[in-house]
């Protein structure tokens, strides 16, 4: 009996997840995304074999949600077949994105894949080395029930590993699906808790231990960061320690360019090669997708707004000469130096105007309500662009506010070009 082995914890590997409107951008690296999740699933097998491990967990959501056509179950199949040669089982239980009810196509599974039940909580045992898992299946996408209350006691002299879909008792941005807290997980005795669901990596405890790996690749600017799994070692019945490894292959990043103190544009272009090259030492050799943020105040504000356009092109340029950078986007976000008031001085008509528009509450109904041909030209969209459009998107009144804010700040920097003011 081997008494010190590996094993590796994966999850959210969302095989195949669709591009989210990234085709709307003129020059995104359109292959590289697309096949981002196979890659880096790819890479979660080479380190599988190159680690030697006993066995893989993959705590649900392997699936994005019901296959287009039967290819990436294919992949998976074909992935799994090289753990079978090397002797590497795998333990899955499903999320809610592959949850039983959300997926209508299916393939034999290899037999070296174990799928958990979705009806009870199943245990498996692998005597060879002592250990048992124990997991349950996600039946339906939405799971508001406390599965884990369900999981046996640990076994007695047995290494016991519990694989779960759950928000725990809840985490930002993410459904609170499975629900349950750290004191349900640790009461059932086992070693090692594998969860699953929340997309950044989060090590919750370390007695017992109890992980989420994060997602193995992410997949829009909110998932930012190195992305992986987690290689447990065990000795002698005990999880010794864990290790985050990196499976990424397209990282996100968002980051803020100071401009403060900016006097001239000239400066702009410097700061912002002068952040995009720090970035570039630190990304294991991934293409970046790179959310720029121009922040500070600074004397330049309002020519900024005014020439957002060119400039957006000019960091792109600066960007690609740099090697494997994409931006996905470039906000303007700096603010004036002085008041507008300290700028425009007495009551000119000019300032009187400024004013007004400064004044103006616009929300989301008043945009509507002024100009009627929004509502129009929205109606035109294609859904695509409409769901990850932050312009459009009614739950999310805090980026209507941005923008509207933002369109004030251009209109305000316009007339003040206008007007001769600074
Ligand atoms: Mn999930």
């Amino acid at each position: 009996m081997a008494n010190m082995f590996k094993f590796l914890h994966a999850a959210d590997i969302h095989l195949d997840s669709p591009l989210r409107g990234l085709e709307t951008y003129d020059d995104a690296p359109v292959e590289q995304i697309r096949q981002a999740t196979r890659r880096a699933f790819d890479r979660l097998i080479s380190l599988a074999l190159d680690e030697q491990v006993a066995f893989v967990l993959i705590a649900g959501d392997l699936y994005d949600g019901d296959w287009k056509d039967y290819n990436t179950g294919l992949f998976f199949c074909n992935r799994m077949s090289r753990l079978a040669a090397a002797g590497i089982d795998v333990f899955i239980v499903s999320g809610n994105h592959d949850a039983a009810s959300q997926l209508t196509k299916a393939l034999p599974l290899p037999k070296n894949v174990h799928l958990f039940s979705s009806k009870r909580p199943e245990s498996k045992k692998i005597e060879s080395l002592g250990v048992v898992i124990h997991g349950q299946s996600y039946a339906t996408r939405v799971v508001a029930d406390n599965i884990a209350k369900q999981y046996p006691p640990a076994e007695p002299g047995w290494l016991n590993i519990g694989l779960l879909h759950t928000a725990l008792s809840g985490r930002e941005g993410h459904e609170p699906y499975g629900p349950c807290t750290i004191d349900d997980l640790t009461a059932k005795g086992y070693a090692y808790w594998a969860l699953g669901h929340i997309h950044k990596r989060e090590e919750v405890c370390a007695d017992p231990w109890i992980i989420f790996p994060g997602n193995i690749q992410g997949r829009h600017i909110k998932e930012t960061g190195p992305k992986g799994a987690t290689l447990a070692l065990v000795d002698n019945g005990r999880v010794l320690k864990v290790e985050e490894r990196s499976l990424d292959v397209l990282r996100w990043h968002s980051c803020q360019v100071d401009l403060s103190g900016c006097e001239a544009m000239d400066q702009v272009p410097q700061r912002v090669q002068a952040m995009l090259e720090e970035l570039q030492t630190d990304h294991d050799g991934n293409l970046l997708a790179i959310r720029l943020i121009l922040s500070g105040s600074t004397s330049l504000h309002g020519q900024l707004l005014d020439e957002s356009g060119a400039l957006t092109d000019y960091f792109r340029g600066l960007a690609t000469g740099l090697g494997e950078i994409w931006l996905e986007k470039v906000l303007f976000q700096t603010s004036r130096i002085h008041s507008l008031d300290e700028i425009l001085g007495d009551d000119t008509p000019i300032a009187e105007l400024i004013n007004s528009i400064s004044r103006l509450e616009m929300d989301r109904a008043d945009c509507l309500e002024i100009v009627p041909e929004l509502a129009g030209f929205k109606s035109k969209l294609p859904p695509e662009l409409l769901r990850n459009n932050d312009i459009f998107r009614s739950d999310s009144p805090e980026q209507s506010h941005d923008l509207y804010q933002e369109v004030k700040e251009i209109l305000i920097a316009k007339l003040l070009k206008q007007g001769g003011g600074r």
